[in-house]
């Protein structure tokens, strides 16, 4: 596997991550994971957009390469032959001797990868199972940073009890999933939470709230409790890897009839619609 190593792309075996990196000893960057349909970047500016933001909210200077991101991202996907994939893309503050505050000379460091990808239809088109638990991450979640511990340890509690993702509640009130948007119909409308700290600004989140204004569903921002979350007639998640994928079941009870419902099928008709579109036949 080839690495973009901030402007270089060298083989895997070649890269060195410094033991006082401050991604690898404080979780201190941020990443973008971005897919690759038939050899295209979905979404791209939205993602670069968001991993720009994610830098400044946190202070990290743009590291060298960044101007010319794309075009090395786009001959490490040729170099790969990854028709049908994703980016990896993560940038950490740089090296330095372990102290807590921002070091003076650090330069950040950006690495970047391949990886081959299928569609996960079985999921997509059957739906998954999710249980719901304690959102105890911190605060400013809407920076897409590598501190993910909260996010694992909610994932594995759902991979623990047969389900595959975990909806996160903080007091009463259901965030986002571990890693993926929330949407919940009731009726004609689409409840999910507004983009504020306590999510992350899904892209897909953005594409299929673009797309519902080509149903009859009516967009409601704003932040529902898990108790209202049990009595939807359709729950869906939204993630780059997922698309647009059915919840049929949360904590062991089904949600509407336990298949995936009618609005939600149809978010995912117009999504594959947009791909069919993006993707020269
Ligand atoms: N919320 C969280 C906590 C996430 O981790 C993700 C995706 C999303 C929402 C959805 O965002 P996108 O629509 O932009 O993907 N997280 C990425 C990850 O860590 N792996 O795959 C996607």
């Amino acid at each position: 596997m080839n690495i973009l190593l901030n402007d270089e792309i060298i083989s895997r075996e070649n890269v060195m991550v410094d033991i006082e990196d401050r991604g690898y000893q404080f979780g201190d960057g941020i990443y973008e994971m971005i897919r690759i349909y038939d050899g295209l970047l979905f979404e791209w500016e939205a993602h670069l957009e968001r991993l720009v933001r994610s830098a400044k909210e946190l202070m990290i200077p743009l590291p060298k390469g960044m101007e010319v991101l794309q075009k090395n991202i786009h001959l490490l996907m040729k170099e790969s032959g990854v028709l049908n994939g994703s980016v990896y893309i993560q940038i950490t503050r740089g090296v330095s001797p372990r102290k807590h505050h921002f070091p003076e000379n650090a330069d950040p460091v950006l690495t970047a990868y391949v990886r081959e990808m299928e569609r996960p239809l079985e999921q997509i088109r059957n739906g998954i199972k999710a249980i719901t638990t304690e959102d105890i991450r911190w605060l400013r979640v809407d920076i897409k940073s590598l501190n993910l511990l909260g996010n694992v340890l909610a994932k594995q509690k759902a991979v623990e009890q047969g389900a595959s993702e975990a909806i996160l509640v903080r007091g009463d009130i259901v965030t986002e999933a571990s890693s993926s948007n929330v949407f919940a119909i009731r009726g004609q409308e689409c409840f999910t939470h507004p983009t504020n700290q306590f999510i992350l600004n899904g892209i897909t989140r953005q594409v299929v709230v673009r797309l519902m204004e080509s149903t009859n569903l009516t967009l409601v921002e704003t932040p529902f409790t898990k108790e209202a979350l049990m009595e939807m007639d359709e729950v869906f998640i939204t993630n780059t890897g997922l698309e647009v994928c059915p919840v049929i079941e949360i904590d062991e009870q089904l949600i509407g009839d336990g298949m995936p419902g009618y609005y939600t099928t149809q978010l995912q008709k117009a999504f594959e619609t947009l791909l069919l579109e993006l993707i020269p036949q």
